[in-house]
């Protein structure tokens, strides 16, 4: 089942100047920044502990975080479990008729697999499984 929080991701719209807050002010260390074409954007990640917080920037006028920004403004986008085994978890998910945006596993940040749940169907946070 979930192992931990793995990240939670908070949508920018100028991922320098967030990334200025997060390391000046408080003091965080960027682990990296990559370009996750897949699912359009360019995160930076912040690891706290075993967490990390994932700075998300769109990187075109159709990636789902420029609509998110668009709609709700910046702010957290959604939080993101580690899991053993992700398909088997998608499935047991589903068995439970909880709506999946993804039914098979995607690539995010850092290659790893994830799969989103819709929104709708998790109360309004938008809930991400990953595996590495
Ligand atoms: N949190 C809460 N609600 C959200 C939301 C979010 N982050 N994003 C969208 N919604 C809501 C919308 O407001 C909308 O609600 P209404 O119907 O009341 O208007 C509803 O969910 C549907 O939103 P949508 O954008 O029209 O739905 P789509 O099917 O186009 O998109 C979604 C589905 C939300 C999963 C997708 O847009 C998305 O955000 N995908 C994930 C992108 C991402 O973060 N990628 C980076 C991954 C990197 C990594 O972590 O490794």
């Amino acid at each position: 089942m979930i192992k931990q929080i793995d990240h939670i991701g908070i949508a920018v719209k100028d991922l320098d100047q967030q990334m200025k807050f997060y390391s000046d002010v408080l003091g965080l260390k960027c682990s990296g920044i990559e370009e996750v074409a897949d699912q359009k954007v360019t995160v930076a990640m912040f690891p706290i502990g075993e967490v990390r917080i994932e700075l998300l920037q769109p990187t075109a006028q159709d990636s789902p975080v420029a609509k998110f920004l668009e709609k709700k403004g910046e702010g957290i986008h959604h939080i993101a479990y580690l899991v053993n085994d992700l398909a088997g978890n998608l499935k047991r998910i589903e068995e439970k008729q909880v709506q999946l945006i993804d039914s098979k596993a995607t690539v995010g940040a850092g290659g790893h697999k994830i799969a989103f749940l819709h929104p709708k169907a998790t109360f309004g946070v938008l809930t991400e499984l990953c595996e590495h």
